[in-house]
């Protein structure tokens, strides 16, 4: 009987795919596999790149530009163990994980040698381990730096404390926020953060990227569910399909859904004009969202880009730089290999006119992964013009 269930739905899942991939198979085509699409060679633009190869410098996921402490702060962690553990692409192998993820500062005005000074963040007070996904931070007026960073552990039985079977119950998904005190934040300064507090809601289901409201020195956020609800099984598989993916805002032990309907909502950004940047990977979209309280997002804009987009960073001056990725499956291939792979990678910047109209520009491309990694993140530092780029499981950077 569990048998035939399992066919049965299974025969579903697959001929519901079909049916919807069929009415979008132009799209998918365009946006999935990078049919039609013309790419460029690093040489054809104005930038000279090179790689921030360190030990520490691996698989960083996710960046944050401390505007005020000119420090880059980067999560962590191990390209190899990716493979086995990443909650986010339901890679399930608990034994196989990472056990040095860890956010690490670089001082982008202090250069030495080839790189910059840079130093590991410890978390004293976080008894529990770090898989970090998506994160962001905020410089606080009295000059501390919070950090708020996805955390994604395998779920445990709460009675033998045993792993349970993440692929069948999902992973433990976990919003922490740390602090790193002032005096402690300056550039080259303390290396220890304060682990504020755990965020932990049954919305925070699969939590992708973190974005801060700052309201003084409230820690309530935003954060994309990027399988929406679906934690694992076909909800998870089709989530992207089924457009179930969501956002959700957390405020101390409460948690609420302020948007949904949206397909693969990765690493959101809030704008300067107060605006909420949602890319949508499966569809080469960013939906502009304007926060209404008590009523959630209000659907503003919606910005065609065309590629498979992947995270936002919002720098000094309010433009928006995406890391895209040309060939995505080059990208997923990519992460079986993580020390061999070649993959593309693309960064726009999408500047907002004096008009509230958005212009969409190419200003980097790697068609041969020459330097570029398999980009996730991209950030931009107004101040110097630097761009740098990161990747969920390449093991480096570049800038
Ligand atoms: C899980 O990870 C461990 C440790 O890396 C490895 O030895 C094992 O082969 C992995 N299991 C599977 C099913 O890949
Ligand atoms: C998930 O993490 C929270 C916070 O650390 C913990 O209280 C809870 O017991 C964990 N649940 C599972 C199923 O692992
Ligand atoms: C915040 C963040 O980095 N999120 C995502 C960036 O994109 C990759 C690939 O789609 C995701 O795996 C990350 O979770």
């Amino acid at each position: 009987m569990a048998g035939f269930r399992a066919v049965s739905l299974s025969t579903l899942i697959v001929l519901l795919a079909a049916v919807v991939y069929q009415i979008q198979l132009p799209l998918v085509l365009k946006v999935g596999l990078g049919l039609g699409r013309k790419t460029e060679p690093l040489s054809a633009f104005p930038y000279t790149c090179r790689r921030l190869e360190d030990e520490r410098l691996q698989a960083c996921e996710d960046m944050w530009l401390s505007e005020r402490s000119r420090q880059l702060f980067l999560a962590c962690s191990d390209p190899n163990a990716r493979k086995q553990w990443h909650a986010n692409s339901a890679r399930y192998n608990a034994s196989g994980r990472s056990l040095r993820d860890a956010f690490v500062a670089l001082d982008i005005d202090e250069p030495v040698g080839a790189g910059f000074r840079m130093r590991t963040l410890k978390t004293p007070g976080f008894t529990d381990m770090l898989h970090f996904n998506g994160f962001t931070g905020h410089d606080d007026y009295n000059g501390d730096i919070r950090l708020w960073a996805v955390n994604g552990r395998p779920s445990v039985d709460a009675v033998t404390g045993e792993f349970l079977d993440s692929a069948k119950v999902g992973a433990n998904m976990t919003v922490e926020l740390f602090r790193l005190n002032a005096g402690q934040g300056d550039a080259g300064a303390g290396d220890e953060l304060e682990h504020v507090m755990t965020f932990h809601h049954p919305l925070i289901s699969t939590a992708n990227r973190v974005a801060a409201v700052i309201d003084e020195d409230k820690p309530d956020f935003w954060f994309t569910n990027d399988h929406g609800q679906g934690r694992f099984g076909w909800r998870y598989r089709l989530s992207s399909v089924l457009q179930t993916g969501d956002v959700s805002m957390c405020r101390r032990k409460a948690c609420w859904k302020v948007a949904e309907g949206l397909r693969y909502p990765n690493g959101l950004a809030k704008g300067h004009d107060g605006l909420i940047y949602v890319p949508s990977s499966a569809v080469g979209t960013i939906d502009v969202f304007e926060h209404v309280p008590r009523q959630g997002f209000k659907k503003r804009h919606q910005i065609d880009v065309g590629y498979s987009l992947d995270n936002l960073s919002v720098d000094k001056n309010g433009d928006i730089y995406a890391a895209a990725f040309p060939w995505p499956l080059q990208f997923l291939r990519g992460a079986d290999d993580p020390f061999n792979s070649r993959v593309p990678a693309t960064a726009f910047k999408i500047s907002k006119k004096d008009d509230g109209a958005y212009v969409v520009e190419k200003v980097i491309e790697d068609r041969d992964a020459e330097v570029l990694p398999a980009t996730t993140t991209v950030l931009h530092d107004a101040k110097t013009g630097r761009l740098f780029f990161s990747g969920v499981y390449s093991p480096f950077i570049a800038d």
